[in-house]
């Protein structure tokens, strides 16, 4: 087939990838600035590349008229997980977007492969608009943890180094491995809470830190300076105390002395 043609049917597949990862990552950030924990750790994907994708029609024996009939991920995003748990609110929440319709279900992570592979997977489909109109792709998206990833990742290289002819050694290996990842994840589970706790305070630290220096800066133009740097000296007292909650106190005063320069700026106009 003309490189060309190729071109033109990856089109919409390409668009697809960019727009949800765009999505994907405006939800961490969505959680994130709200202060809350994210089950999306990190997203990435890709297009599935001409080789693969010749390769794949080769050993499923599909011809060029099928391809996007056949192959569900010629598009594919794959989103990173930090616990199982996640996986789940992951798979719900797509669930529940209008934009994505949720058309199939693999669950690798109960059933896992022989291989010893782990991760879910959705086939959704989603629209595309481009010039010559709407059209509706399938997309692969996997939801895997960090140490699913980690497993997968490793195997898929020496998968593509060995092809057919993996070493019973290395296979063997490969399996230990795959178990030590199961044990990984459980352990990570049962401290997951107090990971969360420390994370989430982490966030709302950084968010009440960005609050206050912006209103600090934002003083500059109203208070004298004097009064400034007396502020300033008491936010790097509180900071180095290291207590949120005093923290949190500070910026609220914080803002009673702003809103009065305002007020006090308002009656001078
Ligand atoms: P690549 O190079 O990642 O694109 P099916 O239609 O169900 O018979 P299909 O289409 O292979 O089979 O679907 P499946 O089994 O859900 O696998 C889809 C993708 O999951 C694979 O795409 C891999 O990315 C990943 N995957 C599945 N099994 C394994 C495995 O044993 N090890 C690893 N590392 N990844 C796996 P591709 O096109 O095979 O590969």
């Amino acid at each position: 087939m003309e490189i060309q043609l190729w071109k033109e049917i990856l089109e919409p597949y390409q668009i697809a990838v960019e727009e949800l990862l765009v999505k994907f990552q405006y939800l961490i950030r969505e959680y994130r600035s709200h202060g809350k924990y994210s089950p999306i750790e990190e997203v990435n994907g890709r297009v599935k590349k001409i080789s693969s994708i010749l390769e794949k029609m080769h050993k499923k024996k599909i011809s060029f008229e099928n391809i996007e009939n056949r192959l569900d991920d010629l598009a594919g995003i794959r989103i990173i997980c930090q616990f199982v748990e996640d996986i789940d609110a992951v798979v719900e929440i797509i669930k529940h977007r209008s934009d994505m319709e949720v058309i199939e279900e693999k669950d690798y992570v109960s059933n896992p492969k022989e291989s010893g592979y782990r991760s879910y997977h959705l086939i959704i489909r989603y629209n595309v608009i481009t010039l010559s109109g709407t059209k509706n792709i399938k997309v692969e998206i996997q939801i895997r943890t960090l140490a699913m990833n980690f497993w997968a990742t490793i195997e898929h290289s020496l998968q593509y180094k060995y092809r057919q002819n993996m070493p019973e050694q290395i296979r063997g290996r490969l399996n230990s491995a795959a178990e030590a990842v199961v044990a990984l994840d459980k352990e990570m589970s049962a401290v997951r809470h107090e990971i969360m706790d420390s994370q989430n305070s982490f966030q709302i630290k950084a968010m009440v830190v960005a609050e206050i220096l912006n209103t600090i800066q934002n003083l500059y133009s109203a208070a004298n300076k004097r009064e400034i740097i007396k502020i300033q000296d008491e936010f790097y007292r509180v900071y180095k105390l290291g207590d949120l909650d005093e923290l949190i106190k500070f910026g609220r005063e914080l803002d009673i002395i702003a809103e009065g320069y305002r007020a006090q700026g308002i009656a001078e106009q």
